[in-house]
């Protein structure tokens, strides 16, 4: 399917729509990935660029492009994404998910009713964040216990609050809000002064601490870029300033989702418990064995992103002349994959409507489906973080709790900028 949008043009700023390609076939997004060049491009999102330059800070690798992002990115890439250093996550993320039971099994003897019912995205943002910290800065924030720091909780709103002024802004440039004092922007503002004064407290805290010998452990991406040496201090800052701020609500939704779905599913939980039961068996303690054991695990979670993806789409602007479903499109052009749409079309997906992690298993058809980190060199940075947070938030959960929900209600996705419940999910967590 094409679309061609055509918007009214102001002498500088462009008001209402895109103008853009649009696809959702998993064959046009690989005409489309090949077509991305050596610098791939995505849409500008001109809040994220316009607070940068209203406050003179400089942009990370989200938001740099060209060569000054692939020799960013590259770096970044190492101590990141690479899989060298899943070892040195593991154990970090690991013990965020045993803390994160132990508290719900806190919560739920405070009920004494044996059960604690809830809307868990509040949990789930502070499990996302004590994860990301822990990985970012090599040690714990603190957010798994009962009396948290309220910097840290207010981190959390900013960020919330940040992503959802930024929708409005999509279609209104924000210099224009600007210029006319819109609350929205200022709204905006705060919130990343908020994200950036947090950000910048962590990263000092351990930049005045890294002296000290900590030999044999894992000092964190933090301390390892600066001790590298390869790329400036402001790079790195509002790299890792970006790290902390994009691992907070993508996780903790994805994860919110992948437990409603199995509450949903009384019966698929109980297969991925008994998958998780196995693993642990026969892995004896290894993680990262473990880890490689739990395929139908790895199946949900791309189930969970192909039903509800954080990205509702993903986009690139051409660098060559490409031939879609007959349409010639010329180099230049931004064209938007829609991620949300493709995860729901019968004819890319059977049975659509249909939670199935199987899907996923190795013999099935999934040439370009499975998108919703993004893809190629400017894929998710987070990538390797969020799947094994994720990843190890469901072994603990699986192992401890079984997950049941209220009555049978349909939840649908809003748009703030990321993709979120429309409304409060509540789940019942019981312990096995
Ligand atoms: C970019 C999805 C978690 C940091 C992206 C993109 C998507 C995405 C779709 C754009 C990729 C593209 O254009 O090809 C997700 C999903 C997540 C998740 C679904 C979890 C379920 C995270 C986490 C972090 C993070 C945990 C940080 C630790 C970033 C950054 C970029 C990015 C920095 C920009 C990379 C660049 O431009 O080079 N993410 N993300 N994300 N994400 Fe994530
Ligand atoms: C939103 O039309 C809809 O991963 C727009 O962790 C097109 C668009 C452009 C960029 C996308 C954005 C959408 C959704 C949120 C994404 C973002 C790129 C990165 C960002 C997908 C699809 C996200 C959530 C990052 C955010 C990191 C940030 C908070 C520092």
């Amino acid at each position: 399917m094409l679309q061609f949008h055509f918007h009214l043009q102001s002498k500088q700023e462009k008001i209402g729509y895109y103008e853009s390609v649009n696809i959702i076939k998993p064959e046009d997004a690989a005409i489309l990935f090949k077509a991305e060049g050596h610098y791939p491009k995505r849409l500008k999102v001109e809040a994220w660029t316009s607070y940068r330059d209203y406050r003179n800070r400089k942009y990370g690798v989200l938001l740099k492009n060209g060569e000054d992002w692939r020799s960013n990115r590259v770096i970044l890439n190492r101590e990141v994404i690479s899989p060298k250093v899943l070892g040195n996550f593991v154990p970090l993320l690991d013990e965020v998910g045993q803390d994160f039971v132990a508290r719900v099994n806190k919560k739920i003897e405070r009920t004494g009713q044996g059960k604690w019912t809830t809307d868990l995205s509040h949990e789930l943002f502070k499990y996302a964040l004590e994860s990301v910290g822990s990985v970012l800065y090599g040690e714990r924030l603190g957010l798994m216990l009962d009396y948290i720091d309220p910097e840290a909780q207010h981190f959390i709103d900013c960020i919330s609050l940040m992503f959802k002024t930024t929708s409005p802004m999509l279609y209104i440039p924000p210099g224009l809000l600007r210029r006319v004092g819109a609350k929205v922007w200022r709204d905006h503002v705060e919130a990343w002064d908020g994200i950036f004064n947090q950000a910048d407290r962590c990263i000092q805290n351990i930049y005045r601490t890294m002296r000290q010998d900590r030999s044999g452990t894992y000092p964190g991406v933090l301390a390892s870029l600066l001790m590298l040496d390869k790329l400036s201090i402001e790079d790195i800052k509002a790299s890792i300033t970006e790290l902390m701020a994009g691992g907070v609500d993508t996780t903790s939704i994805t994860l919110l989702w992948t437990l409603y779905e199995l509450a949903r599913h009384p019966d698929l939980q109980e297969e991925l418990r008994g998958e998780v039961v196995g693993a642990r068996a026969s892995s004896q303690g290894n993680m990262l064995q473990m880890l490689k054991r739990i395929p139908l695990v790895k199946g949900a979670l791309k189930e969970t992103l192909r039903l509800h993806p954080v990205a509702v789409s993903l986009q690139r602007y051409i660098t060559e002349d490409i031939v879609i479903q007959n349409y010639h499109i010329p180099s230049g052009t931004l064209v938007q994959l829609g991620l949300y749409a493709m995860g729901r079309d019968p004819s890319v997906f059977r049975k659509p409507e249909q939670y199935l992690p199987s899907r996923w298993l190795r013999t099935e058809n999934q040439y370009f489906r499975s998108l919703g980190f993004g893809f190629g060199p400017r894929q998710c940075l987070g990538r390797r973080i969020a799947e094994t947070e994720m990843q190890l938030f469901l072994i603990h959960m699986l192992e401890n709790f079984r997950v049941e929900k209220q009555r049978q209600v349909e939840v649908r996705s809003t748009f703030e900028l990321i993709l979120l419940p429309e409304k409060p999910i509540l789940l019942t967590l019981k312990p096995l």
